[in-house]
């Protein structure tokens, strides 16, 4: 654009251009002044890391409608469009230039079509509205971690959402100059019906990765428009491809073991199957619940919480399961909740909260009354599913004093989780790093739930828990991860957690509260201090290891008959397991190292060696300790 300094001129106010240009980066004006063409907003907010400008955008949430104060000082909800629940994966797509392939498992759109398509939604789709120019830094600031993004957004629900979820970057861009990546974000919610999107259809989310340039339309669901989080994921992946990091979907636990030692975890579980409550354990410190990069330095791995605050799953949150978060919930301090119940005292309630809710309200289907259905005669519920919290890991009891260190955690441990109702043991090591990323990630499968849009309840495939937002070809990714431990003397132990094992009649065999005994055993495997028993596929806890961790943290008697059930090797159902994932990388993942291949071939070997030895479903009374 030759006439970039004279729009911003024009339109901005002198101290929004101030504030603009002092910001030395050509290519970062060349952005907004192309969004203020496109989008034709009314005015431009350019936030800088003041408090005073982010009270700014808290404020002009409530004044215009997408956040309502509740009874408690600093909480507000917001909800977003009954059809607006969750991310959109089919709307998602690569732009992809002609030539260029990222698999078949990738969702992308040619990148022509899809510019034109996407920028034909945004056109003049911020006429009579502010557009925010927002500055955040992925990673703690000024840190080889860090990488410096701008949010444009027509939604101070989603300026606001960012202000407590990353950390401030203005001061960052103002450091780093016209040098250097940073990643690029342009949403507008489009036309709105009672504060929400309208024009659901025409929701799109266009990933550009040749620019590290996002497009978002027609959505407020976090998830879709809350640039720094999940899109942002899918470029650092391409860019972490390149340089030989990792940006993974992980939590960052400090695991606290004897003596007041502290082991940091770094654990990827599919949406909605504990990974949030597992970063939140009792008596354990946070450093992140959602997106971690890693970076070897100096002989080890290290990694960070790219953000700084959580965004998480509200439904079960209660006072007795999760206390640190239900009080942050409950208490006064800053959290955004969206599409919860909210009662005539302005007072939020979701599923599971361990209270009655109350039989009418407002949700995200407008005013609400117990047994009202949608159009399609579906029960509404009082909260969405889905619904969410948005919170400052600052602000939470049990925040881990590294939580900003710019050299990040030393990695400890690599924890892999997903849903599995009748295959995996509840918690097993492998036995080296590249099994644990064949076996242990690149195998995981879930049982689907309410963060995506459609069908629950469906077992798939999901390698890493971050195949929805790889940005590469499945197999260099994977590749990647083996390459990751080169060089590395002791890389982290890698584990396998399972907390939804069922028995027969369907009921589970574990409780809530037991996945911090997994943790804790992991903890005490990483530092050496216990033995294991062999199993074909890793190694898993002895018993007496883990009655005494039963007795000393939940205070329960752990029985030789629990452990039995729990423990026990499914031969049958590990095999199919091997043999469903396996088709699929032969029939979908071109890119399959063969390793991969040589592992799976290997491990299926062992498997039926044990399975020929001690029948198919095998004691862990009946295996080796080593
Ligand atoms: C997830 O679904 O994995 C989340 C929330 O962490 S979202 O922002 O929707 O990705
Ligand atoms: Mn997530």
């Amino acid at each position: 654009m030759n006439n970039v300094n004279e729009l911003l001129k024009e339109k901005l106010t002198t101290e929004n251009y101030n504030r603009l240009t002092a910001l030395d980066n050509p290519k970062m004006h060349d952005f907004v002044a192309d969004a203020i063409e496109l989008a034709g907003p009314a005015s431009v907010f350019v936030c800088t890391d003041s408090e005073e400008d982010r009270a700014y955008i808290r404020e002009l949430a409530i004044k215009n409608g997408e956040e309502i104060p509740l009874n408690t000082p600093g909480h507000t909800c917001h909800f977003d469009g009954y059809r607006d629940q969750a991310r959109d994966k089919a709307q998602t797509k690569y732009l992809l230039p002609s030539g260029s392939d990222l698999g078949a498992s990738l969702n992308s759109i040619e990148k022509k079509v899809g510019v034109e398509e996407v920028r034909s939604f945004l056109k003049d789709s911020m006429v009579g509205r502010e557009m925010l120019v927002c500055f955040f830094c992925l990673g703690p600031i000024d840190s080889d971690f860090s990488i410096p993004c701008i949010q444009i957004t027509d939604s101070p629900y989603a300026a606001h959402s960012e202000t407590i979820l990353y950390r401030p970057g203005y001061e960052q861009f103002r450091k780093t100059g016209s040098s250097g990546d940073f990643f690029r974000f342009i949403h507008s919610e489009g036309v709105m019906e009672n504060k929400v999107s309208k024009d659901i259809d025409k929701r799109r989310i266009y990933i550009d990765l040749e620019e590290n340039l996002v497009y978002s339309v027609n959505t407020q669901y976090g998830g879709n428009t809350i640039g720094l989080k999940k899109l942002a994921l899918r470029l650092a992946i391409q860019k972490a491809s390149a340089e030989g990091w990792l940006a993974e979907h992980m939590f960052i636990l400090g695991a606290h073991g004897p003596g007041g030692r502290v082991t940091y975890f770094a654990g990827a579980f599919p949406s909605a199957c504990g990974k949030t409550s597992t970063s939140m354990l009792p008596g354990q410190t946070i450093v992140g619940d959602d997106i971690a990069y890693f970076r070897k330095k100096d002989g080890q791995i290290r990694c960070v919480n790219v953000e700084k605050g959580i965004f998480g799953i509200i439904r079960d949150v209660n006072s007795k399961d999760d206390p640190i978060i239900y009080d942050a919930l409950t208490g006064p301090c800053e959290v955004i909740f969206s599409n919860v119940l909210i009662d005539g005292a302005k007072k939020p309630h979701w599923l599971g909260m361990g209270a009655e809710l109350p039989t009418e309200g407002t949700n995200h289907s407008g005013k609400w009354h117990k047994g009202k259905t949608d159009s399609n005669g579906n029960e509404i519920t009082p909260s969405h599913k889905n619904a969410r919290y948005c919170l400052n890991i600052p602000d939470l009891s049990n925040r881990d004093p590294l939580l900003d260190d710019p050299n990040g955690v030393p990695v400890g441990g690599v924890i892999y989780g997903g849903r599995d109702s009748d295959t995996l043991v509840p918690v097993e090591q492998a036995f080296n790093w590249a099994e644990g990323i064949i076996i242990k990630g690149a195998c995981l499968e879930s049982e689907t739930t309410a963060a995506t849009l459609g069908k629950e309840g469906v077992r798939t495939f999901n390698l890493m828990s971050n195949l929805d937002f790889l940005s590469i070809p499945l197999g260099r990714y994977i590749q990647n991860n083996l390459d990751f431990a080169n060089g590395i003397e002791n890389p982290p132990l890698i584990f396998l957690v399972n907390y939804f094992l069922k028995d027969k009649d369907g009921k589970y065999l574990n409780g809530m509260a037991d996945k911090l005994v997994w943790i804790l055993w992991a903890e005490l495997r990483v530092n050496g201090d216990v033995e294991a028993i062999e199993t074909p596929t890793g190694l898993i806890p002895k018993y007496e290891d883990l009655e005494k961790l039963f007795k000393e943290h939940l205070d329960a008697q752990y029985t030789q008959a629990d452990y039995v059930e729990q423990f026990a090797i499914r031969i049958p159902k590990n095999l199919a397991k091997l043999d469903r994932v396996e088709k699929i990388y032969k029939e979908k993942v071109s890119d399959t190292p063969q390793i991969v291949f040589d592992t799976f071939a290997e491990v299926r070997k062992r498997m039926k060696a044990a399975g020929g030895k001690h029948g198919d479903y095998i004691s862990p009374f009946d295996l080796e300790t080593i």
